[in-house]
């Protein structure tokens, strides 16, 4: 599987009644905003995406495009990429 990190990853924070907040409800305590985000670009960006190759990281974008996603797993739980993950 490839995994597109140029374009960004949506990363489960979305805008609900004007507020940010985890899918699941959980409230947003920590930000990570890239400089002058979020900008709500066209008044229609209420998903964030995680762009590695930025400083600081988030984006707000509209929610219907196409990205990969990441998910939070438990801090104990090893996580294996695979070769094809590396494109190797
Ligand atoms: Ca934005």
């Amino acid at each position: 599987m490839f995994v597109d990190f140029y374009h960004g990853l949506y990363i489960g924070l979305i805008k609900v009644g004007g507020q940010w907040e985890w899918l699941g409800g959980v409230r947003m305590t920590v930000t990570n905003w890239h400089q002058e985000e979020p900008n709500n670009a066209g008044g229609y960006e209420d998903c964030v995406e995680y762009k590695p190759q930025r400083p600081n990281r988030w984006n707000d974008v509209e929610c219907n495009s196409k990205k990969n996603y990441i998910c939070q797993i438990p801090k104990q739980r090893d996580f294996v990429f695979s070769k094809e993950y590396f494109g190797r």
